[in-house]
């Protein structure tokens, strides 16, 4: 298990259909030039074919830059193109079998939303949790209704393994979320969606303060 995955304050994530018109070619760049340390490509509605290829191009440049490079949901396109790990949900491969697949040295992240979900991913072999919606959310799809500052809270509280805030944190509310106790935040319109990403990262590390 990789404790140091979540070692970083930012964790950010494609979002084609909310990034100006920008590929995630270079919304991903962007992102690496602000400093960004852990990135997830998260492509709900592309074919296998253009995220195969869109990934490959995505895993050089981070791989060069040092970034770590996270897959949402396949396992199999983790692997071909040697992402440094996935992200799965509760609907998606019981994490053992992911693990089977995937072998022993990649990150798994799951996404959780209540209490006893955060106890199971203990139970299991994840190496980070998501812990949200936090807030409402503009990224609909695939997401469930929000689960407040209250489930943050029991996560600081009574679990021990790394996790990150998600789903509808903004510069305007990181602040909220930070004083809870959280130390990663994941964005993805706030930040996909920024005229000037570079700033926009820069202006969030300064809230997060
Ligand atoms: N998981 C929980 S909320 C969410 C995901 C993938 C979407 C987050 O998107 P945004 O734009 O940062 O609210
Ligand atoms: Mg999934």
């Amino acid at each position: 298990m990789s404790q140091k995955v979540l070692n970083t304050d930012i964790y950010c994530l494609t979002g084609e259909k909310f990034s100006r018109g920008r590929s995630n070619l270079e919304v991903v760049k962007e992102m690496i030039a602000a400093g960004v340390e852990i990135i997830q490509y998260r492509e709900k509605e592309k074919d296998m074919l253009d995220k195969y290829q869109e990934a490959e191009k995505l895993r050089k440049m981070t791989k060069k830059a040092g970034v770590k490079f996270i897959i949402n949901d396949d396992i199999d396109l983790a692997l071909v193109v040697d992402a440094d790990g996935v992200h799965i949900g509760q609907e998606d491969l019981p994490v053992d079998i992911v693990r089977d697949l995937i072998g022993p040295d990649k990150i798994i992240g799951l996404s959780t939303h209540s209490p006893q979900q955060a106890k199971e991913a203990v139970a299991q072999d994840v190496d980070y949790i998501g812990v949200g919606p936090i807030f409402a959310t503009d990224t609909k799809e695939d997401v469930c209704a929000p689960v407040g500052l209250e489930y943050l809270e029991y996560v600081v509280e009574n679990i021990k393994l790394p996790f990150v805030a998600i789903g509808g944190i903004k510069e305007d509310n990181v602040e909220l979320v930070v004083e809870k106790g959280a130390s990663c935040v994941a964005m993805i319109t706030e930040i996909v969606g920024a005229e000037d990403i570079q700033e926009k990262v820069e202006r969030i590390r300064e809230k997060m303060k």
